[in-house]
């Protein structure tokens, strides 16, 4: 157990959709706190670094456009192991294999539009809250 930070990402598809206070509300009422919150709408290179591992897949202009799309909304969440616990309310990253009763589960259907983003390990949260928060985590 130990206290963490995470990177959360209300996607533009969550935002167009409506979906922020649900996804706000359940980051909440698991017990982790918002400890920043900002709605933007990220210019490409802001969205190419965010997703740099992922360079060289056949998706990543795909997933560049639709990241850059429509205002997101970007958080620091905190609290024990944070990282693996937003992962887990999250759901897997494919919302057809992600567990009913998590986000994905419960309202998303395909991977590219899979709504929420968690940091996935503490060493990415660290480089990504630097992104999204700089100098201020
Ligand atoms: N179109 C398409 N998109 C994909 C595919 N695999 C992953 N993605 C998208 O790329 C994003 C990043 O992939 P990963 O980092 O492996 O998945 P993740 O950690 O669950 O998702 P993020 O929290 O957004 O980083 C996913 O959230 C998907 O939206 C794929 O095979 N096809
Ligand atoms: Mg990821």
């Amino acid at each position: 157990m130990a206290a963490e930070q995470t990177l959360i990402l209300v996607k533009p598809d969550a935002v167009a959709r409506g979906l922020i206070g649900e996804v706000l509300s359940r980051i909440e009422r698991k017990g982790y706190r918002i400890e920043a919150l900002e709605m933007r709408t990220l210019e490409r290179t802001v969205a190419e670094e965010h997703y740099a591992e992922h360079v060289e897949r056949p998706f990543f202009g795909e997933l560049v456009d639709f990241i850059t799309g429509g205002p997101l909304v970007a958080l620091c969440v905190a609290g024990e192991d944070a990282v693996v616990g937003m992962r887990s309310i999250i759901g897997a990253t494919n919302p057809i294999e992600a567990a009913p009763g998590s986000i994905r589960g419960d309202f998303a259907t395909v991977i590219g539009e899979n709504l929420v983003h968690g940091s996935d390990s503490a060493e990415s949260a660290k480089r990504e809250l630097g992104i999204f928060f700089p100098g201020r985590f």
